[in-house]
């Protein structure tokens, strides 16, 4: 009899943040894993898999991967939405790592095989002054890396999206509700440039520098820093206006030559096809987790090669080392694909996730173990159960609600 699907379970565990893991064994006894992490609202991805995805996965065919992904998809009257597209991305990255043990390949060769040797990734400098930003943009420099984001503190804000009061980047507090911070997109605006070009005369011309604005501005203050910080010659400057408003970024567009990266929250290929095919952006940001697995994020990547914009994935320490995995794998194989954020993690997540992938000087190799590589060390997960954590809320200086 054809293989079958034999179980699928959810684990959610927190090894310093929390993850979800969907676990999905075959009849013959294969064992395909997946991320389906979604920072603060884990539970409700755990309910939607064990509740409605799980018990019809049972008795599916394995192999069916395309067919899996359109059944849970189309097959359900309410689609889209980050907590649907992160289950259907879990199972998703699931069976593309059952396939690869079944067919002894790592994942990246069943996707095509190899376009690059590396892939080159980007690095978190962060700092509320100059001195200790530079002193981060120095190490990750020193490692080999040549790109690097930057995110500095604003006189005037104790709080700034992307900048830690600790060592670690990590913006979720561990707490029954999110913690709330202040923000003014005028002070930010004041000082962003400057700083930037800072950081330029430090590290010369050859180094990628990267800035991340995080949704918070309208078009006008988008167009306004995007300007300015020409002189800079970022990489890109992401997230400039909240991303569910595509026709934001051809105000913006119009008015700049800065490149413009957008696209961790979009779950769909609907999500940022006007901005692709518009070529509004270049350089589309769809963590695979978020964006339907390694099968629909691959459909995205590839209207976006039609359109001369590149892929570059989201990669925060909130999606766990499967996704990262996911992104690694699809990567190497994709043409358009520029490079990866990697975030890095504590070393808590690393021994939670054994895997085979690799990162040293600014490169992340996938390493040739069948599947996607990643493994779980089930003692570690039990060790560190679940526990509430929330991203902040941000506030203007008057109280009223903006974007975090
Ligand atoms: O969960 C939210 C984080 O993933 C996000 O704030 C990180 O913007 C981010 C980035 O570019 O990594
Ligand atoms: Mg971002």
């Amino acid at each position: 009899m054809a293989d079958r699907i034999e179980s699928a379970d959810v684990i959610v565990a927190s090894p310093g943040r929390n993850y979800v893991t969907i676990r999905i064994t075959t009849s013959d006894g294969l064992v395909g894993l997946g991320d389906a992490t979604v920072n603060g609202r884990e539970l409700a991805v755990a309910s939607y898999l064990r509740d409605h995805v799980a018990p019809i996965l049972i008795g599916r065919d394995p192999n069916a991967i395309e067919d899996t992904w359109q059944y849970l998809y189309r097959g359900v009257y309410w689609r889209r939405g980050p907590i649907s597209m992160a289950a259907i991305g879990g199972v998703d990255m699931a069976l593309w790592d059952i396939l690869g043990k079944r067919t002894h390949q790592p994942v990246y060769q069943l996707l095509g095989g190899r376009v690059r040797q590396w892939l080159t990734t980007y690095r978190h400098a962060f700092g509320w002054d100059l001195p200790s930003l530079l002193d981060q943009v120095d190490r990750h420099l020193a490692d080999g890396c040549t790109h690097v984001r930057v995110q500095s503190g604003v006189p005037g804000l104790d709080t700034v999206y992307g900048v830690s009061r600790t060592a670690s980047y990590e913006p979720a507090g561990r707490a029954a509700r999110p913690s709330e911070e202040r923000w003014d997109a005028e002070r930010y605006i004041a000082t962003v440039p400057a700083v930037l070009a800072a950081v330029r005369e430090h590290v010369g011309d050859e180094i990628g520098l990267l800035h991340d604005a995080h949704h918070r501005l309208n078009p006008n203050q988008a167009a306004r820093l995007a300007r300015a910080v020409e002189p800079v010659g970022l990489y890109w400057l992401e997230d400039v206006t909240p991303a569910e408003d595509q026709a934001a970024l051809e105000f913006v567009r119009a008015h700049t030559t800065t490149p413009l990266a957008i696209g961790e929250v979009f779950n769909t290929v609907w999500d940022c096809q006007r901005l692709i095919e518009n070529r509004l952006i270049d350089y589309i940001r769809c963590a695979v987790v978020h964006a339907g697995g390694i099968s629909h994020a691959r459909t995205i990547f590839t209207l976006a090669q039609v359109h001369g914009v590149q892929a570059a994935p989201h990669g925060p320490s909130d999606v766990s080392p499967i996704t990262l995995a996911a992104s690694i794998h699809l990567g190497i194989a994709t043409h358009n694909a520029a490079i990866q954020e990697y975030m890095g993690y504590p070393d808590l997540v690393h021994e939670a996730f054994p895997h085979a992938w690799t990162f040293s000087s600014g490169h992340l190799e996938p390493g040739e173990a069948p599947g996607l590589g990643v493994d779980l060390d089930e003692d570690v997960l039990r060790a560190h159960p679940y526990t509430a954590a929330y991203l902040p809320v941000a506030r203007r200086l008057d109280g009223t609600l903006t974007d975090w």
